[in-house]
């Protein structure tokens, strides 16, 4: 198996500072050490240049960055897309989770029809028009799904790029009143937390990986590492209580590897600066790891 490593220093989709160094945090994880442990062919290709608050005044906008992250993504698609075609699997490295657009619209012209995990607490689905604070991160599933209007529907080419009846939402606990009548009208699939307690995460992992992977030519699966439970994962800029507890994060992706559907994967929101000792970025790598077939036995 052959993966590449791409860092997204994004912070533009959010308000806290420092998920720009989730790149630096993972990689001081020793991801690449760590796929090598398991026969994983890694190469890390660096980071995607972003820019940063301090050039952009922004006063006045209720929208935060379009154009910049617009630019970012674009240059994260072409990267993901070179890599995929050439038969690698793409890691990357968030930032924050608007870099998700640039993901998914490079595996769009990689692969054709994609499915999509999306594991968050929040849903993801605001638009310019719905979003309570006019941060972008707030945004990237429902722009991916072709959904609102703005450009950031057209990173690399016009329109949606995945399709709701291909996408999948995992863990979710908050979502704010624009982003519940988004999912009505697409009707998109959402497995919130109520339906992992009841189910569980074995019964869940089983019916998304059949709607993601039917009628379509890969999986992309985007992590937040907010969809944990903050006890697990606290270096995260918008935790939420009430989330994916330690074993249940690694049975997912367990049950991803034991599928062999993963055609790429992004892991996002991750904040050195709100961290415990890099421990979101370490089990960062662990479910990386995990999502690639590292198990005990
Ligand atoms: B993340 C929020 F209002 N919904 O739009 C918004 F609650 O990528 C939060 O999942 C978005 O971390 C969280 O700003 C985005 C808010
Ligand atoms: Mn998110
Ligand atoms: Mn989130
Ligand atoms: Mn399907």
């Amino acid at each position: 198996m052959k993966a590449t490593i791409i860092g997204v220093p994004m912070d533009l989709g959010q308000n806290r500072r420092g998920v720009d160094m989730g790149p630096s945090a993972i990689r001081y994880a020793n991801l690449n050490k760590k796929l090598e442990e398991i026969g994983v062919e890694s190469e890390d290709k660096g980071n995607i240049p972003v820019s940063i608050p301090e050039r952009n005044d922004m006063t006045g906008k209720t929208i935060k960055y379009p154009e910049q992250i617009y630019e970012a993504c674009t240059l994260l698609a072409e990267q993901v897309a070179d890599q995929a075609q050439e038969g690698s699997i793409p890691i990357v490295l968030g930032g924050d989770h608007s870099i998700a657009m640039g993901s998914i619209a490079g595996m769009k012209k990689a692969k054709g029809e994609m499915g999509v995990i999306w594991i968050d607490a929040h849903s993801d689905l605001n638009t310019f028009e719905t979003s309570p604070s006019g941060n972008i991160h707030g945004m990237p599933l429902a722009f991916s799904m072709g959904c609102g209007e703005s450009n950031l529907k057209d990173c690399l080419e016009k329109g949606q790029k995945v399709k709701p009846e291909n996408t999948v939402l995992i863990g979710t606990r908050e979502i704010d009143p624009g982003e519940r009548e988004l999912i009505e009208n697409t009707g998109v699939k959402v497995f919130t937390m109520y339906d992992l307690d009841k189910l569980g995460m074995n019964r869940v992992m089983e019916e998304a990986l059949a709607i993601v992977t039917s009628g379509t030519d890969g999986v992309h699966v985007s992590l937040d590492m907010d969809s944990l439970d903050p006890m697990e994962a606290p270096g995260v800029g918008t935790p939420v209580k009430g989330g994916i507890n330690y074993r249940e994060a690694h049975l997912a992706m367990e049950l991803l590897a034991e599928k062999k559907c993963l055609s790429s994967i992004e892991v996002v929101e991750v904040n050195p600066i709100l961290d415990h000792r890099n421990s979101t970025a370490n089990l960062a790598v662990e479910l990386i790891a995990s999502a690639f077939g590292d198990r005990v036995l």
